[in-house]
């Protein structure tokens, strides 16, 4: 498959006023007739009439009442038209029933439902399906189901039909339809200028229960983003759906939103705290998009981090107002490291805004995501909270109804600072992480630190050139009282130094702080100065990366040179846990560890090949250590930090139990799981019934739990998922691999849920010492399932791909296996161009 170029874009001959689809439903042979107004388009000169189509059985065609005989080609349909405005008529025939892709119209649980983002419109009917091309959309659906539902305001409905009106335009991947036997779980809202909204929640019958708090997102969502940015909601109801087969998290179709059934069901008794949150944030997030990428939404699929990065910016402002903005703050960052610095420095590396691409499925990912989120952190905190409001309300109504580019964004934000942005823009097509050197000296009272940038080569980019890098730096006196306050370098040169005058001792620099570039810091520091940030830095990011960093340069030295656990970071983080003046989750995330893969990667950089056994050791002897290092303490915050009140799922009580949760852990490698055991049989919530069974698991004393587990839990598919992971992910390094194929061989597994099968092959790429396990079988496992799930759902298969991206940091012997299972994968027939792609970068 040829790749498509950002450098080739033209835009469409023709445009399209608006969009009349019947469907006529039936699982196995739906009628799709299309009623379309296409006019010129003023600004092209070609009159080429092309139509993105697949899997359509084409029935019937017609130009202003005339049937014509269009040509179908690869991936469309040719026919020529005339000069003129004129009406398409057609009428196609898909199979919902057997399009197991969940792209298009697709069946889950007896319901239909659609996913069109990026390119599955035109699974659907003949249309050109991209995303400049909006419309406005009228869709009649006939059929026996008790609820249908498509976007925009409802019309009219009656035994057998339901029609709707959406009078915004949209492209075509903003379509949604769904039909099926679903119950509500209805709420109301009010926008500020007195509009009326009724708003539902569909899910299946008996998920009912479980609504209310997203439910109340939801109104949250609405209210933070008619206060914080002045967006309204512009239609007279809003629509939820939950699903249970679904590629990813979610999808903001305009007006009705569809949701895997995980990110938006949840009680008590059934999802974690962290999945509350979650839940919390992915409501927002598709909320959010109605005004950044519906109303005004990308030119092409190169924009996408236009609409993705800004409204994760977006939603991490929300989660950050609702709980903790430290705490949050943390978490991005864990999960930034984790998977786009993971992503950047290997062979799937590519810029936020992409030159290239030959499946855009592939393109959901961490650096679309997560670091343009990363840049718009950056460009605020470059501009100042003022003109970063007063340029997003330009670019708001500037382009509303439009599709746009990162350039229209950009010059939004150049005319109302007046700064140039040209330099900045490399944050969107230079790929690699940065990493940021600095040294320092001090004399006559002048404190400088030298910064030196550095990114490294990534496919296709040998050289890179300096990026703008806003640096945060606060300045520690002796005595651990500030004696500057945070301050933002704007460092744009490849080596740039900065002074700071007046001060009576050398201080100690805090740089970075609340990561205010997505950037690698390279500084010689010690377990000393590490240990006075932890205990005094007014930053809580730097206060926990200093925490953090002690904990990893610990291990290296562990692993490296057969070291005993580190003292100096036993005594810091027993201080900073029993400092009852830290808020406890902040105090839960600073007892995390880094990942096996950070630990990978660490050593990596270092030039030491990985061993993921000796890894995993190193990690459990530094847990054990801490345990009997902590022991009177981890007894004293579990008991401290139970929740009595009855359960709320808010910042504070889940803050609570995550140290105690913490505190178990330590508790279970010194009692075999007592405590644990205790905690599991009086568990009323799932938070607490989990983090028992975890550390029951990893006390090897969790058989009869696991069983009693599914037992209670075995008519709920989302708490079986956890199920299915938490065995996976626990399991012993040479285990790992036969209990995923067991598990694998059990009644419940079922590859064609997405959930299920990440559940299970994703919680064995996520236990990376027993997935890297030297006999290789785990890699042939993930190879062999990843080769039987590509031709049912190739999107899904692509993805998770990716478990192989560090491949080249490990030895001969693991890259020789891993090799042998990316040909073997590659060698397949008919293999997806989704996986073909993502396999032949990762190869490289
Ligand atoms: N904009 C959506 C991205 C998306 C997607 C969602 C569900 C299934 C397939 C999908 N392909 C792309 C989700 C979001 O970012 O909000
Ligand atoms: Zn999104």
């Amino acid at each position: 498959p040829q790749p498509i170029y950002l450098a080739d874009y033209t835009p469409p001959n023709w445009l399209i006023d608006d969009v009349h689809l019947t469907f006529r439903l039936a699982p196995n042979a739906t009628r799709v007739v299309s009623r379309i107004a296409f006019r010129p388009n003023p600004d092209t000169a070609s009159r080429d009439f092309f139509l993105h189509g697949e899997a359509l059985t084409l029935i019937d065609a017609r130009i202003d009442q005339k049937p014509v005989t269009p040509d179908l080609v690869e991936g469309g349909l040719r026919c020529s038209v005339p000069d003129a405005p004129f009406i398409w008529e057609c009428e196609v025939e898909i199979d919902p029933a057997n399009n197991t892709a969940l792209e298009g119209l697709y069946m889950s649980s007896g319901m239909y439902c659609t996913q069109c983002e990026a390119e599955g419109f035109r699974k659907i009917t003949y249309y050109p399906d991209r995303p400049d091309v909006m419309a406005t959309f009228t869709v009649r659906i006939e059929g026996d189901m008790p609820v249908m539902l498509s976007n925009g305001n409802p019309v009219s409905q009656g035994p057998g039909f339901a029609e709707w009106h959406d009078p915004w335009p949209k492209p075509a991947y903003l379509f949604a339809l769904v039909a099926g036997d679903l119950v509500n779980h209805p709420g109301q809202f009010t926008t500020r200028s007195g509009r009326e909204v009724e708003l539902n929640i569909w899910v299946r019958p008996g998920d009912e229960g479980k609504c209310a708090f997203a439910m109340e997102a939801l109104k949250k969502s609405m209210t933070w983003d008619e206060d914080v940015y002045g967006c309204e909601y512009d239609l007279d109801i809003f629509n939820i759906v939950a699903v249970d087969d679904f590629n990813m998290g979610a999808m903001e179709n305009k007006g009705l939103n569809i949701f895997n059934s995980s990110c938006v069901l949840a009680s008590p008794e059934t999802s974690t705290d962290a999945n509350f949150e979650r839940i919390e944030a992915i409501i927002a997030h598709e909320y959010f998009h109605n005004w950044t990428g519906n109303r005004i939404t990308c030119r092409d699929w190169f924009q996408l981090c236009l609409k993705e990065g800004l409204t994760v910016y977006r939603d991490a402002e929300f989660t950050s107002d609702m709980r903790s903005a430290p705490v949050k703050r943390i978490s991005d960052v864990i999960a930034l490291r984790a998977r786009q610095f993971r992503e950047d420095n290997g062979p799937l590396a590519h810029p936020v805004r992409p030159e290239s691409f030959v499946e855009i499925n592939n393109f959901y990912t961490a650096t679309i995501y997560e670091k343009g989120a990363e840049v718009i952190g950056m460009l605020k905190r470059l501009v100042g909270d003022d003109a970063y409001a007063e340029a997003v309300r330009l670019y708001f109504n500037r382009h509303d109804g439009q599709a746009c580019t990162i350039e229209d964004w950009l010059s939004a934000f150049q005319d109302v600072t007046g700064r140039d942005l040209t330099q900045f823009k490399r944050w969107y097509s230079q790929a690699g992480t940065p990493r940021l050197k600095v040294t320092e000296d001090f004399k006559d009272g002048t404190y400088t630190l030298h910064f030196e940038q550095h990114t490294p080569a990534t496919p296709g980019q040998p050289q890179k050139a300096p990026q703008v890098i806003p640096i945060a730096v606060g300045l520690l006196g002796p005595n651990g009282h500030e004696v500057m306050e945070t301050t933002v370098l704007e460092m744009t040169e490849a080596r740039q130094s900065f002074s700071f005058e007046g001060l009576t001792a050398r201080p100690v620099p805090s740089i970075l702080r609340d990561f205010s570039a997505p950037v690698i810091l390279e500084r010689a520091t010690d377990n000393a100065e590490r240990a006075f940030l932890l205990a005094h830095d007014t930053d809580p990011f730097n206060k926990w990366e200093a925490g953090r960093a002690l904990a990893r340069d610990g291990l290296i030295a562990q692993i490296r040179e057969g070291a005993a656990p580190d003292a100096a970071y036993l005594d810091a983080i027993h201080a900073m846990a029993r400092d009852d003046s830290l808020d406890p989750a902040f105090r839960a995330l600073a007892l995390g560890l880094p990942s096996q893969d950070d630990l990978a990667q660490t050593l990596a950089d270092l030039g030491t090949t990985p061993d993921p056994q000796t890894i995993w050791e190193a990690l459990e002897t530094l847990r054990q250590a801490r345990a009997q290092h902590c022991q009177d303490l981890a007894t004293r915050l579990h008991a401290q930090f139970q929740v009595t009140d009855p359960y709320r799922p808010d910042a504070e009580q889940s803050g609570a139990r995550a140290l105690a949760n913490a505190a178990l852990g330590m508790i279970s490698r010194l009692d075999g799981g007592a405590q644990a055991q205790r905690q599991y049989d009086a568990a009323d919530n799932m938070t607490q019934q989990l983090a028992a069974l975890s550390c029951l698991l990893q006390s090897g004393t969790g058989a009869e739990a696991v069983q009693r587990f599914y037992d209670q839990w075995r008519h709920d598919r989302l708490v079986i998922d956890k199920w299915f992971t938490l065995q996976i992910v626990h399991a012993d390094p040479q285990d790992a691999a036969a209990t995923a194929a067991r598990l694998t061989a059990h009644p419940d597994f079922d590859m064609k849920n997405p959930n299920r099968f990440r559940a299970t092959l994703g919680a064995l790429a996520a236990n990376p010492a027993g997935f890297h396990h030297a006999s290789g079988a785990g890699y042939e496992l993930l190879a062999e399932w990843l080769i039987r799930l590509d031709p049912v759902n190739p999107q899904t298969t692509a993805r998770m791909c990716s478990a192989f991206e560090t491949w080249k940091r490990y030895d001969a012997a693991r890259q020789d296996m891993i090799a042998g299972q990316l040909d073997r994968i590659l060698d397949t027939p008919g293999l997806s161009r989704d996986t073909t792609e993502m396999v032949s970068r990762i190869r490289g």
